[in-house]
């Protein structure tokens, strides 16, 4: 008992902020500095079993917990990772030799998420209410509170995405309309932030980074970058990156994506994930209902009614398509 105690002095917690190679930066618990932390060898066992490079990254991801030894020199050995609250996680991209077997793996974005804030643009890109889907697909089936920005409406004429925002809210999402240009509605998104960990996702180009430099100027997050290739076209390991912004609040910026494919969700469930559908699905005549042509199925019949919008309706069709292609359940 006295040895339990004993030993529990030392134990040392932390949040991993970013991993660069094969190294962790972990906020130590007790003044938020930064530790840079190697991967304990069992860790890396596993790995091996695995025989696959992109589990290595998937290890550890920013936002989770870890126990943590210091060394003498300052760095330190994570030893422990401890259960995951939540994590957000798409399809990874198709790299030659990183799959085995063919199917895709599991890419995580952060972990011990509070809000997720997906993040779209009235134009340059242009408003996809397709790919604002399967975004929030992703984080639906993560099981994590989400809203969306519609960000760059100083370049929209006359609004031209508000129907759009309409539909959302109506479905039950917090949508915020905002120019970081102009500071038009920043600071009512950022009374949302305050106490938690807010992550920042969505296609690049549409301002994540510059709406976080706004909130908290002394970021200095890289604004314009456009993908994550470098000009040779390699493909770079950029993650994504947790920052602590005081008040117990913080940050996640993510790095450039074009699309996601949300990864792990069978047909039979891809329907939660639309979450103004739940309430339908349950009457549907078959509870394996994929709402796709069954009989009986009283989203078509919402869809029909007008209850459901066919835009909607029309982007879970198309997930529906994907959702399954090369997993390997
Ligand atoms: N007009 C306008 N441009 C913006 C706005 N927000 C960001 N931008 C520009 O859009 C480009 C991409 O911004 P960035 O923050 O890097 O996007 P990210 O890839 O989502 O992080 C940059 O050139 C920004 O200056 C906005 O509200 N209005
Ligand atoms: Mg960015
Ligand atoms: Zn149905």
């Amino acid at each position: 008992m006295v040895l339990f105690f004993y030993l529990k002095e030392f134990v040392i917690q932390g949040i991993i902020s970013r991993s660069e190679s094969k190294d962790y930066y972990v906020f130590s618990e007790k003044d938020h500095s930064l530790i840079r932390c190697s991967l304990k060898g069992k860790f890396k066992k596993d790995f091996n079993l695995k025989k696959d490079k992109l589990f290595n990254r998937d290890f550890a991801s920013v936002g989770d917990l870890v126990l943590y030894d210091l060394n003498d020199d300052g760095t330190g050995v994570i030893y422990e990772i401890l259960p995951r609250k939540n994590f957000l996680s798409r399809k990874a991209i198709k790299t030659r030799g990183a799959s085995f077997r063919g199917e895709r793996l599991e890419q995580i974005i952060a972990s011990n998420i509070d809000n997720v804030f997906i993040v779209t643009s009235t134009l340059e890109p242009d408003f996809n209410n397709k790919t604002l889907d399967r975004f929030l697909v992703a984080c639906e089936s993560a099981h994590i509170k989400t809203n969306i920005i519609i960000n760059k409406t100083d370049l929209a004429e006359e609004l031209s995405v508000k129907a759009w925002a309409e539909l959302y809210k109506k479905i039950g999402y917090r949508v915020f309309l905002t120019s970081a240009l102009d500071s038009t509605g920043v600071n009512d998104l950022f009374k949302y932030l305050k106490g938690k960990k807010n992550l920042f996702w969505g296609q690049s180009g549409v301002g994540k980074s510059t709406l976080l430099n706004l909130f908290y100027p002394d970021l200095n997050l890289k604004v314009g970058e456009i993908s994550n290739y470098t000009s040779k076209g390699t493909h770079t390991t950029v993650t994504s990156v947790m920052i602590f912004v005081g008040d117990e609040t913080y940050i996640i910026d993510t790095p450039g994506v074009r699309e996601i494919d949300p990864f792990g969700i069978r047909k039979e469930d891809l329907g939660h994930y639309f979450i103004e559908f739940e309430n339908y699905m349950r009457e549907c005549k078959f509870n394996t209902c994929t709402h796709h042509h069954e009989p009986g199925c009283k989203v078509i019949n919402a869809v029909e009614k007008g209850d459901i919008s066919e835009e909607r309706y029309d982007s879970y069709l198309r997930i529906l398509e994907t959702v399954e292609k090369d997993m390997n359940f």
